[in-house]
């Protein structure tokens, strides 16, 4: 039996609408973020040492990172969701699963660190320091990214319905987190129409709402 190690309102949430569009079973083992320090708690590393959510476990195997795991599922529960082998549309699918996590979250996170830098509370004399450090960082390079990263996104999605090609792919699912943050808290809006009719798109899947419900509180889905 797979086993989803989920944090609430996270990455894994990814992992049960993989499952759900390749009607799976499978079981959810929850994991809360500590609410001040928003980190997982440290049971999630006795499943696996990073203690960071997606992990899966099945059977003997224990899997981290989610495009790896989403590989993994797509590969041995579900050809569907996975191009044919050796076509330009699996090249592209391949590129997606590791483009997500390796180019895309870079910049989204340090968006999160730094907007967090501005804002929390410090001592008075450090603050305009901080401040300052953080708005020039923001400006100079992390906006800069943010706008290319987007930017290509939007025309990828000028070249074929989903990212991978004509069909609905597990590139998509990969792909929907990045995008799903950037419209929470990096100014993915309605300037760039392809992005948003494919966060509806997917939003509008019954296996996406039937990972919602079982997955629950998931504010990325607004
Ligand atoms: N690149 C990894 C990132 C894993 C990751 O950072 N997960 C976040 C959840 S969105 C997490 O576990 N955060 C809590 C923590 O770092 O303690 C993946 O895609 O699996």
């Amino acid at each position: 039996m797979i086993t989803v190690h989920h944090l609430n309102n996270s990455r894994s949430q990814r992992i049960l609408w993989l499952l759900e569009e390749l009607g799976v079973d499978y079981q959810i083992k929850r994991y809360e973020r500590d609410p001040k320090t928003m980190l997982a708690p440290p049971e999630l590393r006795a499943v696996h040492p990073l203690g960071k959510s997606p992990v899966v476990t099945d059977g003997e195997l224990t899997m981290a990172e989610s495009g790896a795991i989403i590989d993994y599922l797509a590969n041995r529960y579900g050809p569907h969701l996975l191009p044919a082998a050796d076509s330009p549309e699996r090249l592209r699918c391949t590129y997606w699963l590791h483009y997500a996590e390796g180019s895309a979250m870079p910049p989204l996170l340090l968006k999160l660190v730094f907007d967090k830098m501005e804002s929390s509370p410090m001592p008075f004399f450090v603050k305009p320091i901080a401040r300052g450090i953080a708005r020039k960082v923001k400006s100079a390079f992390v906006a800069p990214q943010l706008k290319l990263h987007l930017d290509y996104l939007e025309s990828e999605l000028g070249k074929s319905t989903w990212f991978a090609g004509e069909q609905f792919s597990a590139a998509d699912i990969q792909l929907s987190f990045p995008l799903e943050a950037a419209a929470a808290r990096a100014g993915l809006d309605a300037s760039r129409p392809r992005l948003m009719a494919f966060l509806e798109r997917i939003h509008a899947r019954p296996a996406y709402q039937r990972a919602l419900e079982k997955g629950g509180e998931y504010t990325y889905a607004r």
